[in-house]
């Protein structure tokens, strides 16, 4: 059998809740529900009454706020096992909070790659770290945030040992691999000194199958499975290698919308240019430059926020026509994941199916 048989228990003192049949709505419901229950968590300590105040805030800031992909993504992988267009309440509210986990993971590297990107904006609104009274406070929130995941966990799923353990791992893991990701993707390149030298397409994909790859697309998958009881190592695998190369493209449309999406369509400025990174555009540009050119991206890659050397390196990049060595890429990209799905055998691909479209030809 595909999935193990276990009736699925809330914990006894889990937020009541009022669901809708909306899946948007509940989502959220849940959120509302998982930031009190971790409010109630703190509350146990005993601190001054501002602590629960700011926890309250720094989650309302920084949790909610994006396409909630990821954490949507459990829930649809958790009723593709199932087989099951419909669940109980109480499986909606363990695949919900389940979800949220990864967006609340999402939540505090989002907080930490803007400090280290020099970001100005996310999702919209200026990012957490240059909050007047936040700075690099931001660091400490990270962390906070990452500890409200395990609380989360705990409180769901701390009873059911077996499945416990299995969760905590598969989190506890992609957090390595997403931080040492997130490690080549600064070191790549050291600051404001230009080498292109270090730059290819191999290194670019050790880069974006670490530090976006993994978190993005298999977590929610492998998290969906273990909820619904997959135990077959062969079908963590193959989820593995469909969602490493739907990540890959998700993290090549990243680096395109980094240049040429819309600021207030992606909320957020690009900053790869300013900040030497090794993306995919560069790269491109790399292997069909003259030497004029070359010199000319030498000259003006990774100057920090000056205007004019970001546009000449965007000027480059258009004399290039990069933009449609993007598109051929995408579509190159999903033809090569459509056949990889099409071969999937053992267990449902309708969720590999759903993620590839949901990022197909993405504008945000
Ligand atoms: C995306 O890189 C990767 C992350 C946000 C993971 C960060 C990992 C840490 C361990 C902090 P990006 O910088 O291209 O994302 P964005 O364009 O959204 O800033
Ligand atoms: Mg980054
Ligand atoms: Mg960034
Ligand atoms: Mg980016």
């Amino acid at each position: 059998a595909l999935v193990l048989k276990s009736t699925p228990k809330l914990p006894p003192d889990a937020a009541p809740m009022k669901l809708t049949g909306d899946l948007m709505k509940d989502f959220m419901i849940v959120f509302e529900g998982l930031t009190k229950e971790v409010i109630a968590d703190v509350n146990q300590y005993k601190l001054p009454p501002r602590t629960a105040e700011y926890m309250k805030r720094l989650m309302e800031y920084n949790v909610p706020k994006g396409k909630l992909a990821r954490g949507l993504t459990v829930i649809q992988a958790y009723k593709s096992i199932k087989k099951a267009d419909k669940i109980s309440d109480v499986e909606f509210r363990r695949a919900a909070a389940l979800g949220w986990t990864v967006e609340w993971l999402q939540a505090q590297f989002l907080v930490m790659d803007d400090i280290m990107d020099a970001s100005e904006t996310r999702r919209g609104q200026p990012c957490w770290y240059l909050l007047p009274d936040v700075k690099l406070n931001a660091i400490n929130d990270g962390l906070l945030l990452e500890c409200q995941i395990y609380v989360i966990l705990k409180k769901y799923f701390g009873a059911e040992t077996e499945l416990y353990v299995q969760l905590f791992q598969l989190i506890q893991e992609t957090t390595h691999q997403t931080a040492l990701g997130q490690f080549l993707d600064l070191t790549t390149s050291e600051p404001h000194k230009v080498d292109f030298g270090r730059f290819s397409l191999d290194v670019y994909s050790d880069i974006v199958i670490y530090k976006t790859a993994f978190y993005s697309f298999y977590l929610p998958c492998a998290l969906g499975m273990r909820l619904a009881g997959v135990n077959d190592p062969k079908l963590y695998d193959l989820a593995k290698t469909i969602c490493i190369e739907i990540g890959h493209l998700f993290q090549v449309q990243d680096d395109y919308l980094d240049c040429y999406g819309d600021p207030d369509t992606i909320g957020k400025i690009g900053t790869d240019i300013r900040d030497n990174k090794c993306g995919w555009l560069i790269n491109r540009a790399l292997a069909k430059c003259s030497v004029e050119q070359r010199k000319e991206l030498e000259k003006n890659y990774a100057k920090g926020v000056d205007a004019s050397a970001e546009a000449k390196v965007k000027k480059i990049f258009k004399d290039l026509d990069v933009e449609s060595d993007f598109r051929a890429h995408e579509e190159a990209a999903y033809k090569k994941i459509t056949a990889m799905i099409a071969e999937v055998k053992g267990m449902p691909s309708d969720i590999f199916t759903f993620l590839l479209e949901k990022i197909y030809k993405r504008k945000k």
